[in-house]
């Protein structure tokens, strides 16, 4: 998923503790929360999924990671936002 600048930690444990409830697979591991912008289903491996998504408006650097518990700490990048010139 894709989140606002600043939330991969928080998005990352609400994650975690899914891990740990009745439905946090059906949920495909994607917690709730107002942070979280752009989501895909849960794939297995060698699954895809093509995602199309309008990038926020406003500049900065946007966390996107796997939110299956545990893995979000290494499975994390960021999608730098500019300005436009
Ligand atoms: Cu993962």
């Amino acid at each position: 998923m894709l989140g606002k600048p600043g939330s991969a930690e928080e998005i990352g444990e609400l994650a975690d503790k899914m891990a740990s409830t009745a439905d946090g697979f059906q949920k495909g591991y994607i917690p709730e929360s107002d942070k979280i912008l752009v989501s895909s289903k849960l794939l297995s491996p060698n699954e895809s999924q093509e995602i199309e998504f309008q990038a926020p408006d406003q500049p900065g650097d946007y966390p996107y990671l796997c939110t299956f518990p545990g893995h979000w700490r290494m499975m994390q990048g960021i999608l730098t936002v500019k300005a436009a010139p």
